[in-house]
């Protein structure tokens, strides 16, 4: 069901108050159970559209949902894409505050920088590696606007995909002295190994994923401009962080990169 473009905005702004006011909402499905994935996405757009009127500048892209096991879960057999601004970027090592984060949770992934703008539908795997200028590991800190991180598909993908902060090793690396899906990953929680993992937990191949993204955004008449950052998918599962806590993720051959919660 597509929604009338007044209740498109109406929900966008919704999500944006819970965010910024630190405050959980209710799933947009309650309210319009029969909300469709293209209409999602205009809420999304809408909620971009006031992140931009704002003073937030769009660095970015991001993929979600594109390990096997988080489809299942949300019974769905497609990834979701989200935007990334420049306000939800954090410097590597930065101390971030929880206090403005509803319930966040972090994951281990590989950051793409894009040097050439890619357009879709026929996107490849090749085509985003040709494009590609470096790789550097990535946290991405995800915090639902939802309940209890409880949503469906058209919610999650109005909330932009629950994308919240992330931050980037410093140490770029090309992609020609790397083989993405073998890559290994670590991710640390306080010094202790919690999560590990390889490039290939993101649905095969990172650089697959980007090129689904260029090609998903394709679909709906979007490009994937060069200088992006682009999040391509969870290697590991999400890992819940307080204040207190110390996240640091080593990718094989990238370097390091970390955030601290206060
Ligand atoms: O980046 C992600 O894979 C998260 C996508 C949204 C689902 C969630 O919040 O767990
Ligand atoms: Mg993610």
């Amino acid at each position: 069901m597509t929604l009338d473009p007044s209740l498109i905005e109406d929900c966008a702004r919704r999500l944006l108050a819970a965010e910024q006011d630190v405050r959980e909402v209710t799933k947009i499905t309650d309210a319009h159970p029969q909300l469709d994935v293209a209409t999602a996405y205009d809420i999304q757009d809408c909620l971009r559209g006031l992140k931009q009127a704002a003073g937030v500048r769009i660095v970015g892209m991001k993929m979600g949902l594109t390990s096997k096991p988080k489809m299942q879960q949300m019974g769905v057999d497609t990834p979701i894409y989200g935007f990334l601004g420049d306000d939800n970027a954090v410097d590597d090592g930065a101390l971030v505050d929880t206090a403005r984060l509803i319930h966040p949770k972090v994951e281990a992934e590989i950051a793409f920088v894009m040097r050439e703008t890619l357009s879709g539908p026929d996107c490849d795997a090749a085509r985003v590696l040709a494009a590609t200028d470096y790789v550097v590991p990535a946290i991405e800190l995800i915090d639902s606007r939802y309940e209890n991180f409880r949503f469906d598909l058209p919610s999650v993908i109005a909330d932009n995909t629950s994308a919240a902060r992330y931050v980037l090793g410093s140490r770029p690396t090309s992609v020609d002295d790397l083989d993405l899906q073998t890559l290994g990953v670590v991710m640390e929680k306080n010094g202790q190994v919690v999560e590990v993992g390889a490039g290939a937990a993101v649905l095969g191949d990172p650089a697959g994923a980007v090129a689904m993204l260029v090609n998903m955004l394709a679909a709906r008449g979007a490009v994937l401009p060069a200088g992006s950052v682009v999040l391509s998918g969870a290697i590991t599962a999400a890992v819940a962080v307080a204040a207190g806590d110390n996240v640091l993720v080593r990718g094989d051959g990238i370097g390091t990169t970390s955030m601290r919660f206060a």
